[in-house]
């Protein structure tokens, strides 16, 4: 089963920033795809909930140096 979240990502203030959160997602086992969007401050990922959570997703972002957040 394929589970889809969108969180929000404050701190990111230029395009490499959005590679660097996509990156950190990607890097995740059961991470399926990432897209991380500046102007809007999120990232979407589709993922294998039975391998990862949104609360490890976001502990990745934040491992990343940026600010996760559920969506509002
Ligand atoms: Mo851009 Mo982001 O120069 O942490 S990579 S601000």
């Amino acid at each position: 089963v394929l589970a889809s979240v969108t969180l929000r990502v404050g701190g990111m203030t230029c395009a490499s920033c959005v590679a660097r959160v996509e990156r950190a997602i990607q890097a995740l086992p059961g991470v399926i795809e990432a897209s991380v969007n500046l102007g809007i401050e999120s990232a979407t990922v589709s993922y294998l909930p039975a391998t990862v959570s949104p609360e490890r997703i976001a502990q990745a972002i934040r491992a990343a140096g940026y600010e996760p957040a559920a969506p509002e």
